[in-house]
């Protein structure tokens, strides 16, 4: 990975450590620092001490069954439902308490509040609701919804009756939409009218049913959600046969109750489609008892949550982030997790703080796309909120820079706050690589060590491990409770996606199998681990992973288009940006029609956040002997960095071409 070097030494930790403050050591929920001794010796039976923070209504047996890798199961044989572990066992001690506080965009509207008296009194409803719908176990609910109440009601009402959600990004496209709904056998969707963004009101249903029209066969139900109230009436659509109004089945059901369905740990709670090195989505399988489990502990351990906090995690829920550190963890742990329904500028910069503020928020976990911008910012809109209520500070999604770390720690929590940088992915169903906020050094840009009991190890494309400093690529190399069991319906691509590059395919043995997760990573002395990007064919824009291959295929299904390579661009706030190289066909030309054509070509068929930064016409694309499209050239031309040896091209002239063209751009 040597050509990458000059990138990658931007975001390399400066050397300078930092210890966790002594005030948020006396009150940590981890701090003994034998913690990675025990679990190492204790392994597997370590992860009991997850599973022990859930309700089980049947004890498990095993805590693994490793018999058939990669096909782990956990805590077989135990039976419980997410919903009951959410909502019901808090209600003796926490019945008035919040559960869900939510803001909304606009500032003239009322913030509501949800105590876990109320939560479970709507989720029991709109469970009740949803089967009377004709929802089974096991049918697969496609929940596209924004950031709006509703939206965890949703899935927790599914969580109750073992059906399994599909949460799909609001901001994602009708076509997206239904690619999600076909690979499912999706039936049933729960969506709604629209929503705010920076003021204006949204259609987000016209998206919903076009959506719907792209579905393969007849939908069973639709459930639409009133979100907007009058402001969303100029869009004038009527409920289609089959569409129902979300409060009206709410008001049919009032007062009912539902019995949450047992269910056994390997049921799958959810699926989460997500991008991959095919124009085809994953779609991840979560299964109830090891995940549940997974984003307990890690809540508890990590963001060091705890009953009485505010904790406020600014993801989205349409993301892996959400699902776990927005809904399951925090709600498992009867905490109060704050839902914010807008960008954070607006109406301005400081919408965050004006928040946390109010509320008195004690944890903020959020990206390091969104560090970036309050940077840009600056420090005046912090400074003008008083943000001493809060304990901790995480980011996840992307490397952080060490520049970006020290802003947050600064200027966001005073330097009192740790700040956890949390490695994980879709896949991991919660974190992996972290400190522990109440026992670890904190090294800017490095993420810290693997959590006690996960087996991370940096190798070289032998599988060798690197030595401390050595840039390779990570692997985990023993399974935990919150991995995905499977890609669903496609077991084949789960083992060539995840297992193939390291692992005996042929073992029964544990040993022989290594999970890897696509990313370049270094490891220190100490065994703090850098992450440092992806290294198969998926971008990291502000966070949120694109697949070349999809963006690609995209911007072929515009007329006009003969051929497309998509690279990741540095930028400055989005971390990376997508750059498209395009090749016209003939009798086209490469003008601002065309570009604006593509643009939104990419915004139909994924959505907004995959809209192309550039797009760079060329008459060639630099090509190997073979035929490959060399795109880690286009990425040296499209950060304006040293070309290695281009001697191996096809076509060695177009490079020079390409490079003028974006330097013109
Ligand atoms: C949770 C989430 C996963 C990919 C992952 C990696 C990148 C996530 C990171 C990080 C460096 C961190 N990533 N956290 N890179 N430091 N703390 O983001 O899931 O959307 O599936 O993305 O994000 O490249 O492989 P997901």
């Amino acid at each position: 990975m040597s050509d990458d070097d000059t990138v990658l030494e931007a975001r390399l930790p400066e050397g300078e450590t930092f210890d966790p403050p002594e005030a948020f050591i006396e009150e940590a929920n981890v701090t003994d620092p034998e913690i990675y001794e025990e679990f190492e010796e204790n392994w597997p039976a370590c992860w009991e001490t997850a599973a022990e923070l859930v309700d089980w209504d049947r004890e498990y047996d095993q805590v693994l069954d490793a018999s058939d890798p990669p096909f782990y199961e956990w805590f077989t044989d135990g039976k419980l439902n997410a919903s009951a572990n959410c909502l019901d066992r808090h209600l003796e001690d926490r019945g008035d308490e919040p559960a869900i506080e939510w803001v909304g965009e606009p500032t003239d509207e009322a913030d509501r509040t949800y105590t876990y008296e109320q939560l479970h009194r709507e989720v029991n409803e709109f469970a009740a609701a949803l089967r009377d719908l004709g929802v089974g176990e096991d049918d697969v609910v496609t929940v596209y919804m924004p950031m709006i109440p509703e939206l965890p009601i949703a899935m927790l009402a599914c969580a109750r009756i073992g059906a399994p959600h599909s949460v799909v990004f609001a901001g994602f496209s009708a076509q997206a939409l239904s690619t999600r709904m076909n690979a499912a056998d999706s039936s049933y969707l729960v969506t709604c009218d629209g929503y705010y963004r920076r003021g204006d009101p949204l259609d987000h249903l016209e998206k919903a049913n076009e959506g719907l029209d792209g579905v393969d066969y007849d939908v069973d139900a639709t459930v639409v959600v009133d979100r907007l109230g009058p402001n969303g009436d100029g869009f004038g659509h009527d409920l289609a046969d089959g569409q129902h109004d979300y409060a009206t089945l709410i008001a049919d059901h009032e007062g009912a109750t539902v019995a949450p369905v047992s269910r056994d740990a390997e049921d799958m709670l959810f699926l989460m489609y997500t991008s991959g090195t095919t124009g085809q989505p994953k779609g991840v399988k979560h299964t109830t008892g090891g995940y549940l489990s997974w984003v307990t502990w890690t809540s508890q351990a990590v963001l060091d949550v705890k009953p009485e906090d505010t904790y406020f995690c600014a993801a989205d829920i349409g993301w892996i982030t959400g699902h776990s550190y927005i809904v399951y963890g925090p709600l498992s742990l009867g905490t109060t997790t704050m839902m914010y329904e807008g960008t954070p500028d607006y109406p301005d910069n400081d919408r965050l703080w004006e928040i946390i503020e109010e509320y008195e928020a004690t944890q903020l976990y959020t990206a390091p796309t969104a560090i970036r911008a309050f940077m840009k910012w600056g420090e005046e809109y912090p400074d003008r909120h008083d943000l001493s209520s809060l304990r901790l500070l995480g980011t996840v999604g992307e490397p952080i820079n060490p520049r970006a770390w020290k802003w947050y720690y600064t200027n966001i929590g005073d330097e009192a706050c740790p700040i956890v940088d949390t490695w994980w992915q879709t896949e991991t169903g919660g974190m992996m690589v972290t400190t522990l906020p109440g026992i670890c050094e904190m090294k800017p840009g490095a993420a810290g060590p693997p959590l006690p009991g996960v087996d991370a190890q940096v190798v070289d494309a032998a599988g060798e491990e690197v030595e401390a400093g050595r840039a390779g690529y990570l692997t985990i190399q023993k399974p935990w409770p919150g991995m995905l069991r499977t890609l669903y319906r496609n077991d084949e691509r789960f083992i060539r996606e995840y297992w193939a590059e390291y692992s005996d395919l042929d073992s029964d043995d544990m040993d022989d199998w290594v999970y890897s997760p696509e990313d370049g990573a270094k490891i220190d002395e100490d065994g703090y681990i850098t992450v440092l990007g992806r290294v198969d064919d998926v971008l990291n824009v502000s966070g949120h992973r694109l697949g070349t291959m999809e963006l690609e295929s995209a911007i072929v299904g515009v007329e006009g288009v003969a051929e497309a390579a998509v690279v990741g661009g540095d930028h400055e706030l989005k971390g990376e940006a997508v750059y498209a190289y395009v090749i016209t066909e003939d009798g086209y030309e490469g003008d601002e029609t065309l570009r604006q054509r593509i643009v939104d070509g990419v915004e139909s068929a994924i959505g907004p956040i995959a809209r192309p930064e550039q797009v760079i016409f060329t008459p060639d694309l630099p090509k190997t002997r073979s035929g490959k499209i060399m795109r880690r050239l286009l990425e040296n031309i499209a950060n304006g960095e040293e070309l290695g040896n281009t001697s191996t091209l096809q076509n060695p002239g177009v490079v020079e071409d390409i490079q003028e063209k974006v330097r013109d751009a």
